[in-house]
């Protein structure tokens, strides 16, 4: 198969720790992974609180706190892979998975996936965080991908990556607690140094798991859905327990199984297990049932 990704984009993300392109997924496909969201979120109206069951216990569907029958507020699915052939098909299928195999490949596990959303008027934010802390594992070829659903930019709360911050292990506890973010103060003097990942609906960005990032809230008139899938070299094996389990996790989507291990140096904590169904919670942000 011809190359997708041109020398320089390799380079951008090696440097970077992250790169955008367009083509991550057909036409055909994103239309229908936005249908399947569109009826998630016009189901959402007749729940109070955090429902549907996971594979690991967690609720599906997550709400965020205001959420109401009028003014729908779900900001997250976890897993949709797990309950839908269109998000399915995109794990395994889509464009972007060849495009991530050519910076971690030839041979590929999915690890999970989520649905982050922010319609108009909602206050979900994301901390300055990595990936990494969350789901720690024997080597970095640790990819996520962000599939935009939506046209995204600073107006509507677009993801914001600070380039080169994939280098290094950044501490996500406070007090001796995993606060799934990094220190406050750090996080506002690096933030100026954040770009903005601005994009078409259908373009992808591919991120390293330990670049830092993160978004502000909706504050434009137009949705902002992002799909997130993250996915590792073969040979990476995880160092904890997952948190968003899926039916999927562990599957080799492109090239073969493999029995070895990759084991890379490096000192870094292991956050813990958490109960809470998603990491909007453990970042401090409360669901539709609490007050
Ligand atoms: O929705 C976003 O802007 C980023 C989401 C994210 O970082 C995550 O869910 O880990």
């Amino acid at each position: 198969m011809p190359s997708l990704l041109t020398p320089d984009l390799i380079e951008a993300y090696r440097t970077q720790g992250f790169v955008t392109l367009p083509g991550g997924v057909g036409p055909a496909a994103l239309a229908a992974l936005c249908a399947q969201l569109d009826d998630w979120i016009e189901d959402s109206r007749g729940h109070s609180e955090n429902y549907g069951t996971t594979e690991n216990g967690k609720a599906r569907f997550d709400l965020e706190k205001g959420h109401s029958r009028e003014a729908p507020r779900l900001r997250r699915v976890m897993n949709p892979c797990d309950i839908s052939e269109a998000y399915e098909e995109a794990i395994r299928d889509a464009p972007f998975v060849d495009m991530l195999a050519e910076l971690i490949g030839p041979d590929v596990k999915f690890h999970h996936c989520k649905l982050n959303v922010k319609l108009p008027g909602m206050s979900t934010h994301v901390d300055f965080h990595s990936d990494h802390a969350f789901e720690p594992h024997t080597n970095s070829d640790q990819i996520t991908a962000l599939l935009l659903l939506d046209d995204m930019d600073d107006t509507n709360g677009c993801l914001r990556v600070i380039p080169g911050s994939h280098r290094q292990f950044y501490d996500h506890f406070q007090n001796g607690q995993f606060v799934g973010a990094i220190d406050r103060d750090l996080a506002a003097d690096l933030a100026p140094t954040s770009l903005p990942v601005v994009g078409k609906a259908g373009d992808v960005c591919l991120m390293h798991a330990m670049a830092l990032h993160g978004s502000g809230p909706n504050l434009g008139q137009t949705p902002r859905r992002l799909f997130i899938a993250e996915y590792t070299a073969a040979d990476a094996w995880p160092l904890v327990k997952c948190k968003v389990l899926s039916r999927f996790t562990g599957e080799v989507v492109r090239g073969r199984p493999t029995r070895s291990c990759r084991l890379e140096a490096g000192v870094f904590d292991l956050p813990p297990y958490y109960q809470a169904d998603s990491f909007f919670s453990v970042q401090g942000q409360k669901t539709a049932a609490q007050q």
